[in-house]
């Protein structure tokens, strides 16, 4: 299915950002993740001096084969929602982009406040600015994968961090996504033996 011309950009702080990148990565329509920092004041943070940003992920889709509802969906049930993270680093947020995400991530936390009868400790903001994490944690999983990582990040240089087949095999190595959808994304890759050999004896 062709991409739309235009996507849409979604940024929300779930945790360690690791799990969620591979998470969203692994989704089809997703186009693109990028993990980083926002929701603070510090500039330019960096992982070793974060000040009082969140780690979080950012993710671009394609609205016509997604919602953000649809990735609302995934947000609420992936994150402990219901108590406030002791270190900022990891406090859940939604960072709305413009006026429409933030009245609907707020409705979807009105919602899930009243369906159970929970205090929701994730906060609902706009975003300000994103700042990109370093390269070691763009994809983690997938870097981190003996073989594969070493060889994808040699093969895609600069744009390992942004494109979608690389998103996709951060999902997939990480567990997410049906057997199918590897297969046959697997089958189409055009990459050397050893890293198809590598994905397919862990898909
Ligand atoms: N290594 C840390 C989390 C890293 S995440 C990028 C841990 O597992 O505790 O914050």
């Amino acid at each position: 299915r062709a991409a739309a011309a235009e996507t849409q950009t979604a940024t929300f702080g779930m945790g360690c950002f690791w799990g969620p990148d591979a998470r969203f990565g692994a989704m089809e329509g997703v186009v693109r993740t990028r993990v980083g920092y926002a929701g603070g004041t510090t500039p330019d943070p960096t992982y070793h001096a974060l000040g009082d940003h969140t780690e979080v992920v950012q993710v671009e889709y394609d609205p016509e084969q997604l919602s953000y509802d649809d990735l609302l969906d995934v947000f609420w049930a992936n994150h402990a929602w219901a108590s406030a993270s002791p270190k900022r680093q990891y406090r859940g947020v939604v960072l709305a982009h413009d006026d429409g995400q933030r009245q609907t991530a707020q409705r979807r936390r009105d919602a899930l406040e009243a369906e159970t009868g929970q205090n929701v400790a994730t906060a609902v903001e706009t975003l300000d600015t994103f700042y990109t994490a370093e390269d070691y944690h763009q994809k983690y999983e997938l870097r981190s994968t003996p073989v594969v990582g070493d060889e994808l990040d040699a093969i895609y240089g600069d744009a390992f961090a942004d494109s979608t087949v690389t998103a996709r095999l951060n999902g997939f190595v990480a567990g997410h996504g049906d057997p199918e959808r590897r297969a046959v994304l697997v089958d189409a890759l055009d990459l050397p033996e050893s890293v198809l050999e590598e994905l397919r004896r862990r898909f």
